[in-house]
């Protein structure tokens, strides 16, 4: 990358927007195309016959798959990505992976075309279609506004150097996060010589904030006191280094940690590990430092103490893009987490007497213990756990025995994910990752992303069978097959929604119709489709498991398949 603006001949606006994209070190587009994206399309091909350097495109034959795929890319690269999607229809297509990709905070450009200005071709060279009246809307980033952080329509060719560096600006700007850009159609196709690349190390994204330094030393104060110090984190892991930050903090500390379900934000093997979700541990806390988290606990089932001291550092402190947010506390400071954490380490390093470094070691012991004693209750649960049908407890004890501390684990498993939580230990940074925004059917095209981000792991993609069929399995499979980012999906198969189901059971008890009757209606997934044969369709390797003594060769199989270059689906119909 430049640090001194050039010029660079091209024929084209398609071909400006591919010169910005190699610029800024773009190695995919994530394509559903249209009529509209033809000049970017015909300039791809021209660039592969001249071997000139341009994007590799991922034919994504659902706009959902193209985002979720490049939300997975962003979330294990941490470099921003290019969707691209055809007119305010594809844009309606992006669906709800437009509101996963706002609460993951991915960085991802989606462009989107238009159709020419000029109905009548006039000086466009474009023809005209009835689709340029049909398609045309007042405002077509209308339905993508409340999920993106910047939209804007490109004006001019002009400009478009200027537009195309601001997207990637604010999308890889702490807190990251989607932006939207519309190219019409006569702009993409409209002669040009040259185009402007701006020194994209100069237009780079922002650098995140360090935590204003008295801050720290409150904080530090504050914790060095505590009695019962928790910490709480939701996303402090994206960055590798976000890991070895909190994990040294905690053991100098010797404090508990508890994390969300979406990242691997701290070693599930540690013993400092307190599990999943704060609210078991809240009401033992009197001061709890919450790092970069979006709910750090359910006000309504959370105990905590009335005078329990409340620290958050967070790269998101006020959540602007939630229309609901106000969790109390006693210092809230913006901070990139990987910066203020080793500051605040060492500043309690540095204040700590020996007394009270004793007494962070001897808590330290003391929860080193309890987290063996919940170690030991969990080896006993496997044990009991091989009948037919499979239980989510056998079937996710026997994937953590066929993966690696390296595999990356994308999980939706919705009402299994605390089975999945359970038995899969997740030790290195970046290997597990969750659905932050809940509109399910992410984990296939996120899969498909990761593999594409990191071709030498091996990724899993667990997934309910509702999860499964949102996902678009037939595109998200054949790219995986087409393209060659094999991954393994393993679908977790109760023949129906069961969340919705435990919804209605938990709103009435036993005395609902439902329960009574047995009559529960718009749930059941049953009798299913075969997955299997879904996935062969499209060329990935599948199989149906229905023997507890099967599962375990059927997944060493199947990894092994993935590792070999083919994707594998196992249906697994569980309990
Ligand atoms: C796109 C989308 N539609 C509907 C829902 C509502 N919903 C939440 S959980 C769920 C059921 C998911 O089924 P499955 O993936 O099989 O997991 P299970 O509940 O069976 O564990 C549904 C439909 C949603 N979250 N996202
Ligand atoms: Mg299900």
């Amino acid at each position: 990358m430049e640090d001194i603006e050039n010029t660079v001949s091209v024929d084209d606006g398609a071909e400006a927007f591919i010169e910005l994209l190699n610029a800024n070190g773009v190695d995919y587009i994530f394509l559903n195309p249209g009529t509209a994206s033809g000049p970017i399309q015909e300039a791809l091909s021209k660039y592969k016959a001249l071997g000139k350097r341009a994007p590799e495109v991922i034919t994504c034959l659902h706009e959902f798959v193209a985002l979720s795929a490049a939300h997975g890319y962003f979330m294990v690269s941490r470099k921003p990505q290019v969707v691209l999607v055809h007119l305010a229809l594809g844009t309606l297509q992006l669906g709800g992976a437009l509101l996963n990709a706002q609460r993951g905070r991915a960085g991802v450009v989606i462009c989107a075309t238009r159709v020419p200005s000029d109905r009548e071709g006039n000086g466009t060279g474009m023809p005209s279609f009835p689709l340029h009246w049909i398609h045309e809307q007042f405002d077509q980033a209308a339905p993508v506004r409340d999920y993106v952080k910047w939209e804007y329509e490109l004006r001019s060719n002009e400009t478009i150097h200027e537009v195309v560096q601001r997207a990637f600006r604010i999308t890889s700007t702490e807190p990251c996060g989607p932006a939207y850009l519309v190219l019409r159609q006569d702009l993409l196709g409209q002669k040009m010589e040259e185009v402007r690349i701006p020194p994209v190390a100069r237009h780079a994204a922002a650098s995140a904030p360090q935590v204003d330094t008295a801050l720290i030393e409150k904080a530090a104060a504050i914790l060095i006191e505590a009695k019962e110090p928790l910490i709480v984190t939701g996303y402090s892991g994206r960055y590798s280094q976000g890991v070895g930050a909190l994990v040294e903090l905690a053991e100098i500390l010797g404090a508990r940690v508890v994390t969300s379900q979406y990242n691997m934000n701290f070693p599930t093997t540690h013993p400092l590990f307190g599990g999943f979700g704060s609210e078991p541990h809240l009401n033992n806390a009197d001061v709890i430092l919450v790092i970069d988290h979006d709910v750090p606990y359910i006000p309504a089932r959370a105990n905590l103490k009335p005078d329990a001291k409340l620290i958050h550092f967070d790269i998101d402190t006020v959540k602007l893009d939630f229309p609901m947010w106000g969790f109390a506390a006693d210092i809230l400071a913006q901070c990139d987490s990987t910066k203020a954490l080793p500051l605040l380490s060492q500043v309690i390093r540095q204040r700590a007497t020996p007394e009270d470094k004793a007494r962070f070691q001897a808590r330290f012991q003391r929860l080193q213990g309890e987290h063996q004693q919940r170690e030991k209750s969990q080896d006993l649960a496997t044990t009991k756990a091989a009948p037919k049908p499979i239980s989510a407890d056998w079937l996710c004890h026997c994937i953590a025995e066929v993966i690696d501390d390296n595999t990356i684990v994308i999980e939706e498993t919705v009402t299994n994910r605390s089975a999945v939580l359970r038995h899969i230990n997740r030790t290195k940074p970046g290997t597990f990752f969750g659905n932050e925004g809940a509109s399910l059917g992410w984990g296939l095209g996120a899969a498909l992303g990761a593999k594409l981000a990191s071709p030498d792991s091996t990724v899993v993609t667990l997934v309910g069978d509702g999860s499964f069929i949102f996902g678009c399995p037939i595109p998200a499979l054949w790219a995986a097959n087409v393209h060659h980012p094999p991954f393994l999906c393993i679908i977790f198969n109760n023949k129906m929604y069961n969340a919705p189901k435990l919804g209605i059971r938990g709103s009435n008890g036993g005395q609902s119709y439902s329960e009574k009757t047995g009559h529960w209606v718009g749930l059941d997934i049953n009798p299913p489709p075969s997955y299997a044969l879904i996935g062969q369709a499209c060329g990935a390797y599948s199989q149906l498991v229905e023997n507890p003594e099967d599962l375990q060769p059927a997944l060493k199989n199947a990894i092994e398949q993935v590792r070999q270059g083919k994707p594998a689906v196992i249906d697994v119909r569980i309990k």
